[in-house]
């Protein structure tokens, strides 16, 4: 008798929810079934008169309608206060999305990815050292007599006697070379350091990427093609391009390399100092006495190598004339690029 009891008032109860569609109906339907007073309730009064041996069943029956209805209850009471609330605060759903500002990569990073991408493409892989180095690294090894004025405490951090920070990206190149067997073709991007007065052209914190390529006959041509792809796909495709002879410690003979004034196209003015010509990067043939500190053979050896500043390389391809505005994190300039 009573399981029959039960089981109509289940289903009363699921139709009774089903019209429900706000908060007060629902109180309604509690009321009916789960007050004091309710359906269920009253069911609970009915258990002592069953006969002893029925109770046990009849009593587990009821317990499991009343947690159905109870639960039944509660989810829809919270989704109807949900909706409630989202209706009291009369959101306009039509209104326009509030804008939020993306960040984006640093110029920085953008033309360090956009060389890193091009010699790729020409078959270097990358890689990178720390910017803390041995004074044997970042001079002697390099060829850089004992008194070259660069190792003055005026041009380089010297952090002890023996070690500074790098004041170009080469001991990453000697670095690479002592760990690994020819042939070697590989750029190096990283952080430098010079002691130098900071002014729109010189930071004491710059970014440099420096290439080698070592094999058994590495030429000069070899060097030249390189370094031309190199600039007519990162500046432009109908550039003009120069190499003038230069000098550098690790490099004989050596170059820098000159592509056409992006502004005047070659007529001569400010930015190329009448010169109708811009100095991109500097290169040249490895010199064997770096070869020698490597324990490269020289004699069976050749190869070129290749520096230029990053900061520089923006700076040429977006005409900024002022270093500092890489570091000063201002948005106005960040945005633009
Ligand atoms: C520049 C010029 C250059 C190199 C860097 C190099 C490294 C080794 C051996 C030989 Cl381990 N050369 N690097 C060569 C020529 C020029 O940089 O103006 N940099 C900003």
């Amino acid at each position: 008798m009573l399981s029959e009891s039960v089981r109509k008032i289940h289903s009363d109860f699921e139709s009774d929810l089903i019209g429900v569609s706000n908060l007060k109906d629902l109180e309604d339907v509690r009321t009916k079934y789960l007050s004091r007073n309710g359906l269920i309730t009253s069911l609970f009064d009915e258990l002592k008169n069953l006969p002893k041996e029925e109770k046990p069943l009849a009593g587990k029956l009821l317990n499991e309608l009343r947690d159905f209805a109870s639960n039944q209850f509660k989810s829809l009471k919270d989704k109807l206060e949900l909706s409630s609330s989202v209706d009291n605060q009369k959101i306009d759903l039509t209104l326009p999305a509030s804008f939020k500002k993306l960040g984006s990569r640093h110029l920085l990073t953008q033309t360090l990815d956009e060389i890193k991408t091009i010699f790729k493409g020409l078959g270097f892989s990358v890689f990178d050292g720390p910017e803390l180095e041995s004074d044997y690294n970042n001079f002697e090894a390099l060829n850089f007599a004992p008194d070259h004025p660069a190792r003055d405490m005026q041009d380089t951090f010297f952090i002890s006697k023996d070690y500074l920070l790098r004041t170009h990206t080469s001991p990453v190149q000697i670095r690479v070379m002592s760990s690994n067997k020819p042939p070697v073709r590989a750029i190096m991007p990283g952080r430098v350091y010079r002691n130098e007065a900071v002014s729109s052209r010189s930071y004491c914190m710059f970014h440099q990427v420096e290439g080698l390529y070592v094999d058994t006959d590495v030429t000069f041509a070899e060097l030249k093609g390189t370094l031309v792809s190199f600039a007519q796909q990162f500046y432009g495709g109908d550039l003009n391009y120069r190499f003038r002879p230069s000098f550098f410690p690790f490099t004989e003979p050596s170059a820098e390399m000159d592509i056409t004034c992006y502004l005047c196209h070659g007529k001569g003015c400010k930015v190329c100092k009448q010169t109708g010509w811009l100095e991109i990067l500097g290169c040249g043939m490895i010199d064997p006495n770096v070869f020698k500190s490597v324990d490269y053979d020289s004699e069976k050896l050749t190869g070129y190598a290749f520096g230029m500043g990053i900061e520089r390389t923006a700076m040429l391809k977006y005409g900024i004339t002022d270093i500092r505005v890489f570091f000063e994190n201002d948005f106005r300039f960040l945005k633009q690029f």
